[in-house]
């Protein structure tokens, strides 16, 4: 069971603003994960049973939901910021109520930010993530020591009304969730309410196994073959630092014909080096470069702070304005590996 009391007051008023309104949408951040996807959509299936006078009930991501996760249950339902973004800023105008899902400050929806701040709906956010912007929400359901959004909507809604609206399509959704954030329960799973909410989601015969298919094997060729080459000779590597950090060039990108999906999770092969404690990815963008950190015991979020960015200790990144050179540099002075020779792709150690 979750072990920390939600404030009895907060439950009351989500439960009677879900009741009262009539035009819900939900919103979670850009460049959507399975976390993101799976809390939105496990909330908007279950909200379509509460709130059931709602006229409208809108899940919108700002740049839609990505390709690998577009077998969720109703994902079809999903607006995209990008594509019908008309609609999409109609619908959070009008809304009176909007729960905010997986990230904690309204820059992370991009250029739907205002369109949020400026909606006079009622704003709830549920998220786990560090710092919320108090002043950018009404209600706040925050827990950063929890292992995914999706593992708290699971707690939040059992509490709110029973498991009365948890049914397969739900739990695969919130399950996807949970499996995602945690990298397939290998990390920020140190509580035993992860799992016992994963418990509670198998029993609505999800089959887990057709949900790691649909999240792990789902390679092209040429994401394949960009990973070969990722990794034979893009992978800079600082033994005595303990660091590595992948570095993508646009070219780079055109040449696999790859783009940031395909690299979700290639940041994560650093780790896997036993005497690697720190990992980094970088992907230029037009005008701009991405940056992903990882760690094993390190606070990369601070790191990505400095960057502009954040996340979690473990989990962070940031969009830089500055070029791919740059962005490079200042990552390798943040990670303590400026001016140094990293070991020679070519060379085999023993
Ligand atoms: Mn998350």
């Amino acid at each position: 069971m979750y072990n920390k009391e939600f404030d009895s007051q907060h439950l009351a008023t989500f439960h009677q603003w879900c009741e009262d309104a009539c035009h819900i949408v939900l919103l979670s951040h850009m460049n959507a994960d399975g976390d993101a996807c799976g809390s939105l959509l496990g909330m908007t299936l279950q909200l379509d049973q509460v709130a059931t006078k709602a006229a409208t009930i809108t899940p919108i991501l700002p740049n839609g939901c990505p390709r690998n996760f577009l077998w969720l249950p109703q994902a079809e339902r999903i607006l995209s910021g990008e594509k019908q973004l008309a609609l999409c800023q109609e619908r959070i105008a009008e809304a009176d109520l909007i729960i905010c899902l997986d990230f904690n400050c309204a820059s992370r929806i991009d250029f739907l930010q205002d369109d949020l701040r400026n909606a006079k709906a009622r704003k709830i956010l549920v998220d786990h993530h560090h710092n919320p912007a108090e002043q950018e929400f009404q209600l706040i359901f925050s827990d950063p020591d929890i292992s995914s959004t999706s593992e708290y909507v699971v707690w939040l809604t059992q509490t709110l009304w029973g498991c009365k609206f948890f049914n397969c399509d739900v739990a695969r959704c919130l399950y996807t969730g949970l499996r995602t954030d945690t990298g397939g329960f290998a990390f920020s799973c140190s509580q035993p309410s992860c799992f016992e909410a994963a418990a509670l989601l198998v029993a609505y015969d999800i089959n887990p196994a057709d949900i790691h298919n649909h999240i792990v094997n789902t390679f092209t060729i040429n994401r394949m073959r960009f990973y070969g080459f990722a990794i034979s000779q893009r992978l800079q590597v600082y033994p005595t630092q303990h660091v590595a950090l992948f570095a993508f060039s646009l070219e780079d990108q055109r040449r696999f014909g790859v783009g940031g999906e395909d690299m979700e999770g290639l940041v994560n092969y650093t780790l896997m080096m036993s005497d690697i404690h720190t990992g980094a990815l970088l992907r230029e963008e037009e005008g701009r470069t991405k940056v992903s950190l990882r760690s094993k015991s390190k606070d990369v979020n601070s790191l990505a702070q400095q960057l502009g960015g954040g996340g979690h200790t473990k989990a962070a990144g940031a969009t830089c304005m500055m070029s791919f050179e740059e962005t490079l540099l200042r990552v390798q002075q943040l990670l303590g590996v400026q001016g140094l020779q990293p070991i020679d792709n070519n060379t085999l150690t023993a």
